[in-house]
Formats: structure tokens, C-alpha cells, sequence
């Protein structure tokens, strides 16, 4: 028998941030760390970085904060640590991603950035791994995420909230990956619901309307760090070139897989751009 899990979250009549606010409480006792400086989502191929950044103090179970999920799939690590960098400055490092298409609903999803902006981060690193409809984007490619269209039809904002998503994607911190590896490419990055792949039409849809980048995260994360005040850097990985854009079916496998032999080279990279923030 499964546990019903209950999430405070998912009372319409709880405040998010309150739950963000008493997670983040949560977090600073769990580590004896009172602010963090930067947090970082690890999405698939990324997770080594946490190892490269700095040194990890502390590790917390995700299901042991309110608000956040038992990990989805095998694959995602479902804790949060906190890393002390080399410049002394702290990262809070979220390798519990909860997906939209795990319909627990868009506060579950963005839970994880509004308690890294309580307890204190002012930059939010979002990375994924996704699909490229860019040829040129052979898999194990890494590319920086320019803007975005949120293809979920939902919003992490309730209620009449407006918020300013011009330079959503920080401008200033592309310039400073960009001055860490000249050669990284950036693009749109278009949020679908998933967790099936877009057709090929689909994919075609997403070019069309400017799209350059697939996946299944991130745009509601971003829209949400934004609403948080703090400024936003998203990397993508490409795993996997777009369906139809390959020749060969998509598989969950060989995402994985190029996931994998990206890895030291991605983590490295966002290594030197941590260094540099
Ligand atoms: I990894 O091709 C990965 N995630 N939507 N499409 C979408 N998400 C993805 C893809 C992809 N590859």
C-alpha cells in the first residue's frame, strides 16, 4: 500500500510562499546555514556539478522539507545540499526537480525556487537536458537558454499578478558564460507539458513560433524566480536532437546516455561559471 504523501501545498487556502518561508526556516537548521547566495537545479546530465562547485557540508533528503516530493524517477536525486563554494559565498544545490507532468499541480513545481529565494539566493541557475532543433546541436551539447515559451498553458502566478518577463534570462549572466566559453550557443527553449516527446509536427510548430530548444521544465521555474525578485541563468543541455529533426526514434536510454558522457565537460563548465558569479 502506498502512504498517501500530503503536501501542504496542495491546500488552495496555505500560502506558497509561507511554505517556502518555513522550508527555507527548515533548511538554515538542517545546515546551521542561515542564507545561501545562489541556488542551482540540476536537471538530467547535470547532477556531478554539485561536486565540482565547492564542498558539500550538508545533505538533506527533499521529503524531509515541507512542501517537497518524493523523487519521480530514477535518475533524478532527490536531495538538497548545501555547498560551501571557494569564494566563501554558499550555493543551495536542488537536485529534486518536480516536473509539471507529474500533475501535482505548478506550486509543487516551483517550491523548490521560492524556498531558495527564502533562504536568501538573489541568482537561480536552472538547467535541464532537452531536445535541440538546431542541427548544429549534436548531443552533449550545452546551450544557453535565451527566453522562453511556456507552451504549459498554466502559470505559477495566482490571482491578478502581474510580473515583467523582459531579460528574463539574464543578459548579463550569458555575457559572463559566454566570457567562460566563447563557443556556447544559446536559444529559446519551449516548454511542453510532456512527459511524452512532441511529434515531429510538434517539432515543427516550436520552430516555427521561434522556438530552439524541447523540454519539460524550467519556463514556470524561471517565471517564478522572477516573480522571487532574483536574477535567472538557464542551461540547457541537448541530449538528443528533436523528434523529427533525428532521424531515429527518441529514447529515454540514449538521453541518458548522452547525459552521461556530457557530464564532465557541462559540470565543469558550470563550475567556471559559479566561480565567476
Ligand atoms: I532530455 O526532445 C529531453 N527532454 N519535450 N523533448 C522534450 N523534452 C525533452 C527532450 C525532447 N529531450
Amino acid at each position: 500500500m502506498l502512504t498517501p504523501e500530503t503536501n501542504p501545498l496542495d491546500d488552495p487556502q496555505t500560502d506558497p510562499f509561507d511554505v517556502a518561508r518555513i522550508a527555507a526556516e527548515q533548511i538554515a537548521a538542517a545546515t546551521g546555514v542561515e542564507r545561501h547566495d545562489v541556488a542551482l537545479t540540476l536537471g538530467s546530465g547535470w547532477g556531478k556539478a554539485a561536486d565540482l562547485i565547492g564542498e558539500t557540508t550538508h545533505t538533506i533528503p527533499a521529503q524531509e522539507i515541507i512542501g517537497f516530493s518524493a523523487p519521480a524517477l530514477e535518475g533524478h536525486v532527490g536531495t538538497l545540499r548545501s555547498v560551501l563554494l571557494p569564494s566563501g559565498k554558499r550555493a543551495l544545490v536542488i537536485g529534486a526537480r518536480t516536473h509539471y507532468y507529474e500533475n501535482h499541480g505548478v506550486r509543487r513545481v516551483v517550491h523548490s525556487v521560492r524556498t531558495a529565494a527564502a533562504t536568501g539566493a538573489k541568482t537561480m541557475i536552472l538547467t535541464n537536458g532537452a531536445g535541440g532543433i538546431k542541427q548544429t546541436w549534436t548531443p552533449g551539447t550545452p546551450v544557453l537558454i535565451s527566453d522562453h515559451i511556456n507552451l504549459t498553458a498554466d502559470s505559477p502566478l495566482e490571482g491578478a499578478t502581474f510580473i515583467d518577463l523582459t531579460d528574463l534570462y539574464s543578459t548579463r549572466l550569458r555575457e559572463l558564460a559566454k566570457s567562460i566559453d566563447s563557443s556556447l550557443d544559446e536559444g529559446v527553449y519551449c516548454q511542453f507539458r510532456g512527459p511524452h516527446y512532441e511529434t515531429p509536427a510538434e517539432v515543427q510548430m516550436a520552430k516555427a513560433i521561434g522556438g530552439h530548444i524541447v523540454g519539460m521544465s524550467t519556463a514556470l521555474e524561471a517565471i517564478a524566480a522572477r516573480q522571487a525578485g532574483m536574477e535567472i541563468l538557464g542551461m540547457s543541455l541537448i541530449t538528443n536532437l528533436a523528434a523529427g529533426i533525428q532521424k531515429t526514434p527518441l529514447s529515454h536510454q540514449e538521453v541518458i546516455e548522452a547525459g552521461r558522457e556530457a557530464e564532465p565537460v557541462i559540470t565543469s563548465l558550470l563550475a567556471r561559471i559559479v566561480a565567476a558569479l
